[in-house]
Order: C-alpha cells, then structure tokens, then sequence
C-alpha cells in the first residue's frame, strides 16, 4: 500500500493474524453485547459434547475438546445471539418500515433479539405485535389458497437437522417442491461438480487427514476471517514444517502469519508463525488456468520420470478419463496459462514439484473458486489434481471444500434440495405414506426470478436474509414487496424482513446458544459440520424473550395450520425431537440408530464411500472431467476488471458486527474497493480517490455502485474486492455458472472510473 497519502480509517496492518488483537476483539464484542462473566460461561460452552454448536461456521470440533473451542468470530456470533438487547413490539410500533429501510446493516442487527411475532400493517406501514396462533392461521389460509408451486421456501444453513428436516417435510406434503437456499450461493459448484468427479458432493478428510497430510493446497478461502478455528489447524502444519501454497488473487494476512491466541507462548513472546510458504496472487477468476498449469506440470515431471508426479497404478485402477484429460493439458500453451492465471510458469512448475514429493495432498477451497461462471468445472479441476496423484481415499489426503454457514452442509443432508430422487420419495413414502413429486422445484436464482418476473406469489424463509443476499437488489427488492405473502423465521431484524408486502410476518426464533423445553421436557438439535461429523447441540440460556418459539415447533404450526388433513403427527413429533429423529433415521438409511449415536459424545461421521476408494458414480469409477479452454468467466474487454466480493473481518454474511476490516487495513468504514496499484494508475488513479464502479455485464443493464474509497493494496492485476452484500448491487442475477447455478460474486465484470466521471476509459 502506498504510504504517501493519509486516507481515512485505512492502515496498514502488519501484525501477524490472531495474537492479542483476536483476544482484544473478542473482549469488545462481549462488552458490547452480554455480561461479562455470563458470555465467559457460555463461550465455554461452545462445540462442548455437552453444549450448542458455535453458529460461526462449520469446522470442526476436536476431539477430545480443548477447554477453548471458540475463536473470536466465533465469539461475535455468539455474543451477537445471545446479546441482552431486545427488540420489543413497542419499538416497531413508533417507527414506520420506510424509516427503518434507511437504517443501517449494522444498526438493524444491533437493536438486538427479536422478542415477539409482528406482522406488517401496509396502511400504517408498521410491524405490529400477533399473537402466533393467529399468524399461522393467516399463513395457513394464504398458502391454501396459493398455487404451492408459487411459494418458494429458503433455507440458511443454520437451521438444525431437525428444523430442515421438517420444513422439507412440509414443503413436499404441500406440493411446492422449491428449494432456494444458502448453499446454492456457497457450494453448489461442490455439490454438482464433485458427484461427477469422485460420486459425492462433500469432502473426503477429517481433522486426522491434517495432522498426516504433506502438503496443503488452500484455494480461494480466508480462514483468520471466516474459519477462524481452522488456524490452529494451518498452525500445527506450519510447525510440522509443512508446505502450504496459498491461492488468491488478495494478500490475506492470515495466510502469511498467525499468532495463536490459544497458544500462551506466542501471546507472551509476542511472536508468530507462517502460515503460507507459497503465496501464488492468481487474477480472479484464474484458478482453471492456474490449476491447469500445475497438472501440465506434472505430466511434464511425469514423462521425465520423476516419481510421485502421476499415480499410474491409481489411474488405472480407480478413474476413467485420464487420456482425454491429458491431453488437453498437453494442447494447452504456457503463455496462455500465464496470461490467464497471472501466475509464472516457474512458479506453476515449483509447486508441481511439491506435488510430486509429497505423499499425502489435501487441497482446501472455498468461495473464491466455486462462485464463478464456470464454478462447477473448477471443483473439478482440484478433483482432477487431486487424482492425478492417488490423493483421494488415503490416510493424510483428499478433497477439503469449507462449507459456510454451521449446518449447511446437514440441511441438504435431510432433504433441502430442489432436485428430489427417488430414494427420498420411497423414504418420505414409508415414513408418513404420502409419495412426494419428483418434479425439479426452484433452486436460488431460479427463486428470485420467479419473484421478479411475478409467477411466485410467496415466500417462507427458515433463517437468512434471502434477497439481501442475493445478487441484483434493484429488482429483488421491489418484486419481494408485490408478493402476497412472506414469512421470515429469525433471531434479529434484518434487510429482506423490511421487505413487507400485502401479507408479511416475522416470527422470532430461539437460537442455538437458548433452552428448548417441549412438551416432554428439555430438547437437544443436531448438526452435521464441512467434514460430515454428525453431532449434538445443546442450549443452556434462557431464551431471550418469553414468546420466542424453536424453529421445528413454528414449522410445525404453520405445517398443521396450512395442511389440517396432513399425514403428518406435527405436535407428536415437536413434543419430543428423538421423534423427528427416528424420522430423519427411517427416511435416510445413513442415519439408523440415530438417537443412540448422536449421544455418543462428539457424535458420528456419515459414510463416505470415496474414503474407503468406493466410487459412486454411474460408471463406479472416479473421472477426469477436462476443463475447456481456460477461463472461469466470460472473456472481457481490456478496460474492465473483475469484482470479487468479499467478506470483511467484522461480518457474518448479511450481518455486520463492525465496520473493520483489521487484517486488511481498514477501519470504521466499509465504503472502500481493494486495486493494484497499476489499475489505479491505468485510470490515473491514486490511493485515496473517490471512484464509481460501473458494472460491464454483457445484459448492459445499469448497475452502479458511486463513491467508494479507491485502496491500493495487494491484489492481483486485472482484479478489485469490495464487501458483499452492498456490492450486490453490481452481480447481475443472470451472471451465474449455467450447471450449478452459482451466482458469480466473485467475477463481476466492472469499470472503475473517477467519481462523477462516467467512462471508465483508461488514461
Ligand atoms: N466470521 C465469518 N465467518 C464466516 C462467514 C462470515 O461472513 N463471517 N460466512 C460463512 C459462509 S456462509 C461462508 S460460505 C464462508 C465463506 O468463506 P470464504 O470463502 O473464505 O469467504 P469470502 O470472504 O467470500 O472469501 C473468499 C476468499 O476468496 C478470495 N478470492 C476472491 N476471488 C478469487 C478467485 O477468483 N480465486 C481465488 N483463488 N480466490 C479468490 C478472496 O480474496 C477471499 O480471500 O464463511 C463462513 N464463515
Ligand atoms: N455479493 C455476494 N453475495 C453473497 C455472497 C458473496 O460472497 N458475495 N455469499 C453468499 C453466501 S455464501 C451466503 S451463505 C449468503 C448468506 O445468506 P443468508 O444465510 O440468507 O444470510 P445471513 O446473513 O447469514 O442471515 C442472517 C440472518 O439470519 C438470521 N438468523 C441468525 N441465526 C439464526 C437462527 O439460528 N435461526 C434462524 N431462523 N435465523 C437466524 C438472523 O435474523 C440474521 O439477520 O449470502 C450470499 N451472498
Ligand atoms: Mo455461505
């Protein structure tokens, strides 16, 4: 960054990650939030066997548990749920929707726990105080009377095993079948590319692997942000001398060094670990042509006789493909692979070589490589590298997506999929004898354009902050406003609740940090984390406010509300969740002597055939799936550049805890967008500048995003970050990977130019 110009809330940050500053943000967000000595009581609890799953994110737990199994972002979300701050039907009742829309993220979020059901009043333009009995009355009369096919129901990957399970339930009996939900706009590249490539959606490690494993590929992902925990993970590697290569187009701090906070040596010497020994700076939307490189490296190792460059035997026993594959990274030039990774063939052929020597690969990923335009065939690139090299069904090896949200991975586990087989329909048929349809539903971008274009009529959303979340805001939000109806569960007030239309609830859920007491006594929910560990989570507090109600009793309500002919014992089974359970277990075979299991403390690990080198795919084998040409996104004009969007340090998603970005240098705002310094200069551009970002999509519509703060920082040419979701505004809905659906937030194609100057020509 350059140093010449004072800009405001913008320094330079070059402490290792983690260290005092973790334990300093964390104090300050129990100060903020909770009583002092009630937070240290509950973070205690977290990821305990005897206590609730961190909602932060969903790595997982060791095993036995160390006394801390928080981090400090971990410690954010859950000082945020469990907050002593509350909003009261009084609040709403003095405040019209049109004055809180222009509040901010943060401001909304902050006024705390929501403590009672409101509905909206549209002539008053006010949320006022129901009673929950007479919502689901309402909502039962309204989706009676609306086409099912018309409603569409979102799941955040909160929700436990249990709630999902029965809002899946629900939705089929009632014949809707649409399923939008968070993990469409995380890891659906995963979920659709990984099943072709090796015969399932989901990683093939667990926490073991690290601690066996040589080398560590960590792809498009920001662990001392959003996966926190995982640090002591890198930690340990980097003390075991482990290689790490680190892919990303931005400078992360925690991928260079890391002090543990949980380590009293480094916070008494102040001193720190790397974490990346490789830092390779892809262009955005380069990791296809990056990864294409390391592999043509390896044929090229491989035909010098460098042993370990290809596993031969492996390939001939256990994959389909190879030759196609081969050759296509053969017909692929190196000067292409260059210009479209922004990476050096020497340093391509560097980590080839790594490859080559180490006997147990893991690569890692997240968003930075699944949410692009060709997001599905990216996955595979890494499965492809991975297979290359007989790295997937050995101990210390394998394939490590980082799933997002702590239960995202369970809640398409227990049926939230838009695309429903025929073992679910047999499953949900010798459960509650109905046959659900096995027609495709809606799958998030298919939601939302139902909604614009007027043919869904309504909207259930188990958690989240759907339209907010999703790409083009502009027209989401006014079609959200003409639906007849929408109902959002949630533990504090957000964006898309203020999108109130004809018919609007919001119904205040407990969290998981709360009790749960139903009509047999105190309950437990269970989640599934990124490495298929199913487990328990139990709340202790008391619940924030007397009304609030667990997801699976409000599904259960409106369920019994919409349906009063249902094959389906609602109270029966929300009076004592073993019920729900022994339910998920007959409907999904992976799941028998559930109860007992999950009692087990740390709980089970669902079966993953490719670990034990059983493929199930069509052919029984694992496949090379090429990856055509070389880029991830449509090519663009010299001019343009393309936006990722990101998260800062001080956010969960739609939720904005503070307005820092510590690790990056910026503090107290979050109007800024990350260049090089020669795309800065290109447009006669300097740190400090005033821009206007305009979005270069080929549907041409106009999308702008006016006075961001220009910041010069380390990031790949050709590339520019700014936070989601205010960027939002910038993603076309349409910009999307045609397989998976994948919105592509982190390719936005955009111009940059001086504020209140209209071409983003360059000078
Ligand atoms: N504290 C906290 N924790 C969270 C969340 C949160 O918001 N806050 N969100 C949760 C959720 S739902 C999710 S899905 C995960 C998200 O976890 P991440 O995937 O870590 O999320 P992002 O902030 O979107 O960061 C993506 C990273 O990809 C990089 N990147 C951008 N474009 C590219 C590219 O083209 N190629 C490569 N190789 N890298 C690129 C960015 O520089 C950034 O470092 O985290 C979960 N955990
Ligand atoms: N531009 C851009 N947009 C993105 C992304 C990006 O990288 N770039 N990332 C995408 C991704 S990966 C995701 S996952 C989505 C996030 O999409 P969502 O999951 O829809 O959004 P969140 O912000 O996580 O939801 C926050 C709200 O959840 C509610 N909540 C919190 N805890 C609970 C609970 O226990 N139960 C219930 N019922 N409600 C609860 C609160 O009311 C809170 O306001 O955003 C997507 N949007
Ligand atoms: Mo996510």
């Amino acid at each position: 960054m350059s140093d010449e110009r004072e800009v405001p809330g913008v320094r330079r940050y070059d402490d290792p990650a983690g260290g005092w500053g973790a334990l300093k943000a964390t104090a300050e967000a129990i100060r903020a939030q909770m009583d002092e000595a009630f937070a240290v009581q509950t973070l205690l609890e977290a990821n305990k066997p005897t206590g609730f799953d961190c909602p932060g994110c969903a790595w997982p737990d060791r095993t036995p548990a160390s006394t801390f199994q928080f981090c400090e972002n971990g410690a954010k979300a859950i000082t945020w749920e469990a907050t002593r701050k509350c909003v009261s039907p009084d609040f709403f009742a003095g405040r019209t929707v049109t004055e809180l829309l222009t509040w901010s993220d943060h401001d909304l979020e902050d006024l705390g726990r929501l403590s009672h059901p409101v509905e909206y009043d549209p002539a008053a333009d006010v949320y006022r105080a129901v009673e929950w009995e007479a919502a689901f009355a309402k909502i039962g009369e309204i989706l009676r009377r609306t086409d099912p096919k018309a409603v569409e129901f979102y799941t955040s990957g909160r929700a436990s095993n249990e709630a999902a399970f029965l809002f899946q339930i629900f939705n089929r009996e009632y014949g809707s079948g649409n399923f939008p939900d968070c993990s469409n706009m995380c890891h659906e590249a995963t979920s659709v590319g990984l099943p072709q490539s090796i015969g399932i959606g989901k990683g093939t490690v667990s926490l073991d692997d690290f601690d066996r494993c040589e080398l560590l590929i960590a792809i498009g992902h920001n662990p001392g942000t959003n996966h926190p925990r995982m640090m002591g993970t890198l930690w340990d590697m980097s003390k075991r001398s482990v290689p790490i290569v680190v892919v990303n187009p931005l400078r992360e701090r925690a991928l260079e060094r890391f002090a543990d906070p949980q380590s009293g040596i480094e916070m008494a010497t102040l001193t720190s670990r790397r974490v990346a020994s490789t830092y390779l700076l892809v262009r955005s939307g380069g990791d296809a042509a990056l990864l294409k490189g390391i592999m043509k490296a390896l044929l090229a190792l491989d035909a010098a006789g460098v042993e370990g460059a290809v596993d031969h035997a492996f390939i001939a026993e256990h994959t389909d493909g190879f030759e196609a594959f081969a050759d296509d990274l053969r017909a692929t030039s190196w000067p292409a692979i260059e210009r479209e990774s922004g990476v050096t063939r020497a340093e391509l052929e560097n980590v080839a070589g790594l490859y080559a020597r180490s006997k147990a690969t893991i690569v890692t990923f997240a968003l930075g490589l699944t949410q692009h335009r060709r997001g599905t065939a990216n996955v595979q690139q890494v499965a492809n590298l991975l297979l290359m090299g007989g790295n997937i069904g050995k101990p210390g090896a394998g394939v490590c997506p980082l799933r997002g949200h702590s239960n995202v991975q369970g809640n398409r586990t227990v049926g939230i999929t838009e695309k429903p087989t025929v073992a679910l329909a047999d499953g949900v048929e010798r459960t509650f004898g109905f046959r659900p349809s096995l027609e495709r539903g809606h799958d998030s971008v298919e939601a939302m354009r139902a909604i614009i274009d007027g043919r869904a009529r309504a909207l259930i959303a188990l958690g989240g902050s759907f339209a907010y979340a999703m790409p083009d805001p502009a027209q989401a939000f006014p079609a959200v406003r003409k639906l007849d109806l929408t109902v959002h569960l949630g533990t504090k007030l957000n964006r898309s609740h203020l999108l109130a239309g004809r018919t609007s609830f919001v119904l205040p859920v407990l969290g998981r940090t709360e009790r749960d007491i139903q009509a047999t006594g105190p309950q437990f929910v269970t989640v599934e984390d990124s490495m298929s560990m199913v487990h328990a989570s139990t709340g202790r507090l008391p619940p924030a406010a007397e009304a609030l109600r667990s997801e699976c009793a409000i599904v259960a309500g409106i369920a019994s509300a919409t349906l009063p002919q249902s094959r389906v014992p609602w109270m029966d089974l929300i009076a004592d969740y073993d019920r729900i359970r022994d339910a998920i277990a007959s409907v999904y075979p992976d799941f028998s002597d559930y109860n007992r299991r999950v009692r087990v403390p740390g709980g089970f690990r669902l079966p993953l055939p490719p670990t034990e080198r059983i493929w199930p795919t069509p052919s029984g084998r694992a496949q090379f799936i090429p990856f055509e040409g070389l880029e991830e996104d449509d090519p663009t004009p010299a001019d343009v550049l393309r936006l990722s969007t990101v998260r800062s340090h001080g956010q969960y998603n739609t939720t904005i805890y503070n307005l820092d970005d510590r690790y990056r240098g910026v503090f107290g705002r979050r109007d800024v967008v990350f260049m090089n310094r020669q795309d800065l200069a290109d447009r006669g551009l300097a740190h400090g500048d005033l821009v206007d970002l305009e979005s270069a999509a080929p549907d041409a519509a106009p999308r702008r995003l006016s006075g961001l703060t220009a910041i010069e920082h380390d990031i790949s040419r050709g590339s520019v970050a700014a936070y989601m979701p205010e960027a939002n505004v910038l993603v076309p809905l349409d910009w999307n990977d045609p397989q998976s659906g994948i919105p592509g937030y982190k390719s936005a194609p955009v111009r940059v130019s001086r504020a209140g100057t209209r071409s983003g020509d360059l000078v």
